[in-house]
């Protein structure tokens, strides 16, 4: 176990070095498959965050708003179903942003981000620690694998697994299965588990959510190329892929695609892959759920639903539910 550091009285910072993944060897194999694509991780370098910041600013993309305002409004029908002492873990929790809202209305005992970006877990938490001083928090830095089995141990107090976004959207049926039930190990046996996730509705409006007017998205998209290239040096034309992103009824889910618009080769881990005019790279599903479809993989997972709060318009739904 990695040795925990005081940075600030109400702050320790864990170190679990997260292992760094051969990623051109993980990029060549997913570029060559029969069916190209990319893991939607390579979107985020700096400028990938920032542009997803901006995508969520657009009047177009709804999640975002529609969650804080659901956790706005509901934060204190939630807290009278959690004991009085709590400890928040957010795996993946980045900048520590939708947590601030739980930390000024419930006041938990600690907090406990869980982040890979350790300069980014190290900036959230130094500015808003001293903001919360009867919080104590633990920035930990750790993949999700690291995450999911980081060990319950919070003094006896309960946790409860923040997971805000709809983030669980982003994993394939199979993964998320297993994720779910990750997010039940970190909870342990007497915690609970607060979750966003993103609601089936009028395809148009799921499409105008991932093509928004100003182009973020596109951009954000492209980034991942961008991205690679700064990376691996793999000599990508951003320019010259478009941007696709369509609902796909029958899967339920939006997928985002980067389609070829003329010949290219790239080069990575020493290997040279064609990519003909007309190739598709799959780069991100994004799954769209109802509210039962989501509490039955809950249950499957070894959670217990306990309450779920939708939006006027049923675009966005939170599902707060213990360890079963
Ligand atoms: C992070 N995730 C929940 C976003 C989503 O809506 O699936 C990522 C995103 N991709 C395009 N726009 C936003």
């Amino acid at each position: 176990m990695a040795h925990p550091q005081q940075l600030l009285p109400n702050l320790t910072f864990l170190d679990l070095r997260p292992p760094v993944t051969d990623a051109a060897r993980e990029v060549a194999a997913s570029l060559s498959a029969p069916s190209p694509s990319l893991d939607p991780k390579y979107f985020y370098d700096q400028r990938g965050s920032a542009l997803f910041d901006a995508i969520t600013r657009t009047p177009e993309y709804y999640p975002t708003r529609t969650e804080a305002a659901l956790l706005t409004e509901h934060a204190d029908a939630m807290a009278a179903q959690l004991p009085g002492e709590l400890v928040i873990a957010e795996p993946g929790a980045g900048g520590c942003d939708k947590a601030r809202l739980l930390l000024d209305r419930w006041r938990p005992s600690g907090y406990m981000p869980l982040e890979i970006s350790r300069e980014c877990l190290l900036d959230a938490t130094r500015a808003l620690a001293p903001r919360h001083p009867s919080v104590h928090f633990t920035a930990v830095c750790a993949d999700y694998s690291q995450a999911l089995s980081f060990p319950a141990d919070d003094q006896g107090r309960p946790r409860l697994v923040f997971f805000p976004g709809s983030t669980i959207g982003n994993f394939e049926p199979v993964a998320r299965a297993d994720f779910l039930a990750g997010l039940r190990r970190l909870a342990g046996d007497d915690g609970f588990l607060l979750i966003g996730a993103d609601l089936q509705k009028d395809p148009g409006r799921l499409n105008a959510a991932y093509n928004d007017a100003e182009g973020h998205t596109a951009a954000f998209n492209r980034n991942a190329l961008h991205h690679l290239n700064r990376r691996l040096d793999c000599g990508f034309e951003p320019d010259a892929f478009e941007h696709l992103a369509f609902y796909n009824e029958t899967a339920q889910r939006i997928e985002m695609h980067l389609e070829c618009l003329r010949d290219q080769t790239v080069s990575v881990a020493g290997r040279r892959i064609a990519l003909p005019t007309g190739t598709r790279i799959h780069t991100e599903s994004s799954y769209k759920f109802t509210v039962e479809g989501f509490s039955r993989e809950l249950v499957e997972a070894g959670f217990a639903p306990l309450s779920s709060w939708v939006d006027d318009e049923e675009l966005f739904s939170i599902h707060l539910a213990r360890a079963a």
